[in-house]
């Protein structure tokens, strides 16, 4: 079986690991999200693509759900020593060689895809992973900074400014330009299932499908397509989906978020136990509905949502 996974960072690659466990025989195609990445100390760093290699890779720091394990900050603090900044991110010393491997590599003329395939080779994440295209894309957030408009990064909205302003809008910059990079359309279009994990639906899935084609590959595959609510009685489980959901006029609820993705998207959607009351909304607006547990607390946990996901993918073939 071929599944196509459009991912974030943390949600999308605990996910996937719990998608390895269920379907150890399929053939899995991530497309990942490339909006967060930034350009830093002349480097270019991929939050998302690494959380999913190193997670998928056994590198990732298991309790903060970025980065390496086992990591050190001397580098940083060295720069910092410099007046060298931004003190703001914090780029550990092992991530530091990804991020210097990668620039070296597009430097000498490679595309991310094939960067990203090179330091796959390292981490053998057991998936095949695709930035959604090689193109540079970056998600600018607008916020509203002591009464002046201002458009910030997303890594500077979330990272520096923690999301405690309110997102006014988020813009993809450079997406509609932007072209999938090779394999994306034709994983699309050879896929059996596609899923959108517990990832976020603006910043992440929403930065993804923002990329011509994409979306209409989707649709014209032609196989079911089932999500993961990624808010949980009615709260993000971490992170700020609450806050870009409002700049994008949605509610943060499981229901609103399958409805904003719609009938023309997802066939099926899956909601957490404690949204159970909100399924029939869902099923009114076209999509199929099942709640069951949604937290992702171990690896048995993740991988049996993904084999419920699975399952409501055969129900609505
Ligand atoms: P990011 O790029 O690191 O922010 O990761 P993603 O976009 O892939 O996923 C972020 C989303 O994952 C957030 O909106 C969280 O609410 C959601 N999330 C994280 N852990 C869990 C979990 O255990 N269960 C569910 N349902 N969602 C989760
Ligand atoms: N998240 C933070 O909250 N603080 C950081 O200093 C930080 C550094 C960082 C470095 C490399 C990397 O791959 C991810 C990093 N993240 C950090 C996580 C990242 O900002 C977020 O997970 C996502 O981009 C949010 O979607
Ligand atoms: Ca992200």
């Amino acid at each position: 079986m071929r599944i196509v996974v459009l991912a974030g960072g943390i949600g999308g690659a605990r996910f996937l690991r719990g998608l390895k466990r269920a379907a150890p025989e399929a053939e899995i195609t991530v497309i990942g999200n490339t909006g967060d990445d930034i350009h830093l100390f002349g480097l270019k760093v991929c939050p998302d693509l690494d959380t999913v290699m190193y997670t998928l890779g056994g590198g990732i720091n298991e309790e903060q759900g970025w980065g390496r394990a086992d990591e050190t900050f001397h580098l940083k603090e060295e720069l910092a020593a410099y007046g060298v900044g931004p003190e703001w991110f914090g780029l550990g010393d092992r991530d530091f060689a990804t991020h210097i491997v990668r620039t070296q590599m597009l430097g000498a003329g490679y595309p991310l895809s094939a960067v990203t395939e090179a330091l796959c080779d390292r981490w053998q994440p057991g998936v095949r992973l695709i930035p959604m295209t090689d193109d540079r894309v970056e998600t600018h957030v607008a916020v509203d900074l002591d009464g002046e408009r201002k458009a910030v990064h997303f890594q500077e909205y979330w990272v520096r400014l923690r999301a405690s302003v309110p997102a006014e809008a988020i813009v993809p910059v450079g997406a509609e330009q932007a072209k999938p990079a090779p394999g994306v359309l034709e994983a699309l279009a050879a896929a059996d299932v596609i899923l959108f994990p517990p990832s976020n639906p603006v910043v992440s899935v929403g930065t993804i499908l923002a990329v011509p084609g994409i979306r209409e590959a989707i649709a014209e595959a032609g196989v079911p397509v089932v999500g993961l609510s990624p808010i949980v009685g009615d709260a993000p489980v971490r992170g700020m989906a609450d806050k870009v959901l409002a700049a994008v006029g949605v509610e943060s609820t499981a229901a609103a978020v399958a409805e904003h993705y719609g009938s023309g998207l997802l066939d099926g959607w899956l909601v957490d136990t404690v949204d159970a009351g909100t399924v029939e909304r869902v099923e009114a607006a076209g999509i199929r509905c099942r709640a069951v547990p949604l937290m992702m607390t171990d690896l048995d946990a993740a991988a049996a949502m993904a084999q419920a996901a699975l399952a409501l993918a055969e129900e609505v073939r």
